[in-house]
């Protein structure tokens, strides 16, 4: 008897479920952005497929809400924005997600081919526009959508991860694509570890000889599980000094002796934290991405004394290292100690110095003030915790101070440095990851950039908490016109009342103007059901010569 094909309700699928399933497959569960008319198909598809459309109040915010969603799971961010004007929106999240290695699926709706050849309203060339910021922009096709979108999944994550486009014209998106399950997922790449030859032996013999030897952990490691608790265990075994950039920050937990905190935007931690690396007679350069950092790092230390294990080989020339590879974090760790007895490290003991003077220039001081309000959340912050923090002098500052148990704990915009991440950072934190506390702390411009997603704070039910530094200035960019001895100018503007602005959108607001009213703010704002805003003042200028 033969069998006849049959089209069961499940397989009349379109290109737009196709998409949607395969997104579920690789275990995505949210989708962010603004809807237009050129994507509903796309959301009612990823809807149907268990995907649940998050509306943001812009498409840059639902960029980063995406990202956070990707901290949480592991599964890439997607970004929903529609013809024209959406993706015009996102073109400064899809930078971020190319400068900050985050994986970020980008899918646009189109008009029609056949109608886009007589008519041009908001109409433009989405792909010309994104292609200098993404791995790759595929046109989709109809009825071959399934594997576009796992290749555009695996691309995101493949190392080192980042932002790839699909523009999907309407007709495209409702196409049939029977069949839309399947074939699985490649899987991940596995990382491998360094090849048994000559350049294994030069480092294993660094290794053994070094007495001053530091890790510099970098954001390789958020894209390698296990590879914070490897740069943990040669640390312990060896009492290897770990200073990491911003965004390995908790590499090794931040209280432990051996922790050097995190670097790279700070002229006044490079004062403490570049000497003894330039005094190392081993850097091991642990998934070091030199994107996060300024230019003070330009040839930070000799390369002679350097190893350089990260995800792809470096072509930014920032830094240099006797020894580079490409290859896993944790498998390299281990192959260039593998078998060597631990050395005396830094007889002199000198990372407990500058570990101590390192402290000292973020102390709190006596004055209330920007430092202050970092040190009383730093010291409260529940364990757990997830905090978000923008762009500007409280971002360098908070990073400084802050000390974080294990990588992640800590989002932020550190390659493209963009301000309006830390608030939707912080909304999609929340959403994936809701038993854990989420603090966001913002400066009062960059949370007049965002404060429409405090709306969305609302409507999601989101209990987060924000701290906002109000000073009326953009104060990062005050500091370098006052350096470079210039007068003030598009840097000042009007406080608001963002603890009103808070109770209009349906959230909590406080005021406070010193320690111990910031305290009880912070520890009712962390017991309440809903969102709170807490609007610290500080004192102008409360940023100079602290950060
Ligand atoms: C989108 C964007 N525009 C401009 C800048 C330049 N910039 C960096 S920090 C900053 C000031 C941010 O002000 P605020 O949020 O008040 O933080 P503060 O510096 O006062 O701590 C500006 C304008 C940027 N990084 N990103």
């Amino acid at each position: 008897m033969t069998v006849q094909p049959t089209e069961t309700l499940a397989d009349s699928t379109t290109s737009a479920d196709a998409i949607a399933r395969r997104l579920h497959a690789a275990g995505v569960r949210h989708a962010f952005g603004v809807p237009g008319g050129e994507v509903l198909a796309l959301i009612a598809a990823l809807e149907r497929a268990g995907i649940a459309f998050r509306l943001a109040r812009h498409e840059n915010a639902a960029g980063f809400m995406a990202e956070a969603a990707w901290h949480a799971t592991g599964a890439p961010g997607v970004l929903v924005a529609t013809v024209g004007p959406g993706i015009a929106n996102a073109v400064n999240v899809v930078a971020n997600a190319q400068q900050d290695r985050v994986p970020l699926i980008v899918i646009s709706g189109r008009i029609p081919e056949a109608q886009a050849l007589t008519y041009s309203h908001q109409v433009m060339d989405h792909q010309a526009v994104l292609r200098p910021l993404v791995k790759a922009s595929f046109e989709a096709r109809a009825g071959a959508c399934a594997p576009m979108i796992d290749k555009a999944v695996r691309l995101a994550l493949d190392p080192r991860p980042g932002p790839v486009h699909i523009d999907l014209p309407i007709p495209v998106a409702a196409a049939p694509e029977p069949g839309a399950g399947g074939a699985p997922l490649r899987p991940a790449l596995s990382l491998a570890a360094p090849a048994p030859g000559p350049d294994l032996d030069r480092a294993r013999e660094m290794f053994a000889r070094a007495e001053r030897p530091v890790i510099l952990a970098g954001l390789d490691l958020l894209a390698e599980p296990g590879a914070a608790q490897a740069v943990r265990r040669l640390s312990a075994a060896h009492g290897i000094p770990v200073a990491t950039t911003y965004k390995a920050k908790g590499a090794l937990p931040e209280d432990d002796p051996l922790s050097l905190g995190g670097h790279g935007l700070s002229p006044r931690s490079d004062a403490q934290i570049l000497p003894l690396l330039r005094a190392a007679d081993l850097v091991i350069c642990a998934g070091y991405d030199p994107i996060e950092m300024r230019a003070g790092w330009r040839d930070p230390w000799d390369p002679a004394r350097a190893v350089e294990i990260a995800h792809a080989p470096d072509r930014q020339y920032l830094h240099h290292a006797a020894v580079s590879w490409s290859c896993g974090i944790a498998a390299g760790l281990e192959a260039i100690a593998q078998g060597l007895a631990p050395a005396a490290a830094w007889p002199g003991g000198e990372p407990a110095r500058t570990r101590a003077a390192l402290a000292e220039a973020f102390a709190p001081g006596g004055a209330w003030g920007p430092a202050q309000v970092m040190h009383v959340l730093n010291a409260m912050k529940p364990a757990g915790a997830v905090t978000t923090v923008d762009s500007g002098a409280h971002r360098i500052l908070l990073s400084q101070v802050w000390t974080c148990a294990a990588p992640g704990e800590l989002l932020q915009s550190s390659g493209l440095c963009t301000m309006g991440c830390a608030l939707p950072l912080a909304v999609g934190a929340k959403l994936t990851r809701p038993e854990a506390p989420v603090i966001c702390v913002i400066g009062d411009g960059c949370l007049d950039m965002t404060l429409g997603e405090l709306a969305t704070l609302r409507d999601l039910g989101l209990p987060v908490v924000v701290v906002v530094l109000v000073d009326g200035s953009l104060e990062l960019i005050a500091l370098k016109q006052r350096a470079e001895g210039l007068p003030p100018a598009g840097v000042a503007f009007g406080t608001s009342d963002y603890a009103a602005v808070a109770r209009a959108l349906g959230g909590r607001g406080a005021t406070v103007e010193d320690a111990p009213a910031l305290r009880a703010a912070f520890a009712e704002a962390l017991a309440a059901p809903g969102f709170s805003v807490i609007a610290a003042r500080i004192p102008p200028g409360g940023y100079e010569g602290r950060i």
